[in-house]
């Protein structure tokens, strides 16, 4: 729900924004949208002097409509902070993005940020990967791979892959790096060490980035629709 949502992402941005953050990883999806809402009110009302790095074309507008410093991963390798949603957790972290396609810059952000945070909806939280996101990892690859990397994956992993396909607009879509999607649907009773898989996943050659975030997550924030929230380390 949109409470739950909203909930989670302002208790993180509250707790994290005032430990010395000065450079600042923004998320794509819909919950990072009230968390950016919330960082513009409090660089506005304690005149903070914040840099937002994005992680989508989606995140830089965030950024410049709220009228946040923009920057990039070129300029900033190190971050303080990085607030981003998720499409799963489970219980030991592992973690699947890229629902809406950006987990390449996504997960390059997670990684040059000293605490990599996520806020969802507590519905986001599973016993097990596949048990509520059912739509596959997304996994971007090189456009004149798709073939390559489709048939590997499922020889290799089993399951069954699929490109992402455009709503209006026919055939795959592209990513803000111009490659293609896979979701690969697993079998999720199989795949219990997503370390290995996501290990197997990037070897194939075509691979850009996989939607697995392995061990990288610090805190998790999980809103609930009566918008309680309940942090996970
Ligand atoms: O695609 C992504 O990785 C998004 O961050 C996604 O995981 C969360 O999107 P939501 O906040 O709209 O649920």
């Amino acid at each position: 729900t949109n409470l739950a949502k909203e909930s989670a992402a302002c208790a993180a941005v509250n707790e994290q924004i005032h430990n010395n953050v000065r450079i600042i990883g923004i998320g794509s999806g819909s919950t990072i949208i009230p968390a950016v809402k919330r960082i513009a009110e409090i660089v506005q009302k304690d005149n903070l002097d914040l840099i937002c790095v994005p992680t989508s074309l989606q995140a830089r507008e965030l950024i410049l409509s709220n009228g946040l410093k923009l920057s990039s991963l070129v300029e900033h390798q190190e971050l303080d902070l990085a607030i981003d949603g998720a499409d799963e957790i489970d219980e030991q972290f592992n973690c699947i993005k890229g629902g809406g396609g950006c987990q390449t810059q996504e997960k390059l952000v997670a990684f040059c940020s000293k605490k990599f945070i996520v806020v969802a909806d507590e519905k986001k939280w599973s016993k097990r990967l596949g048990n509520t996101w059912t739509k596959g990892i997304p996994i971007e690859v090189i456009p004149i791979a798709y073939k390559i990397t489709k048939k590997e994956i499922e020889k290799q992993l089993g399951g069954e892959v699929i490109v992402r396909e455009g709503t209006e607009k026919l055939g795959p879509v592209l990513t803000d790096q111009g490659n293609f999607i896979l979701d690969w649907k697993f079998d999720a009773s199989k795949t219990s060490n997503w370390s290995d898989v996501n290990q197997t996943l990037k070897m194939i050659p075509g691979v850009v980035e996989t939607g697995l975030f392995v061990n990288m997550i610090y805190k998790a924030y999980l809103g609930n629709s009566e918008g309680k929230v309940e942090v996970k380390t």
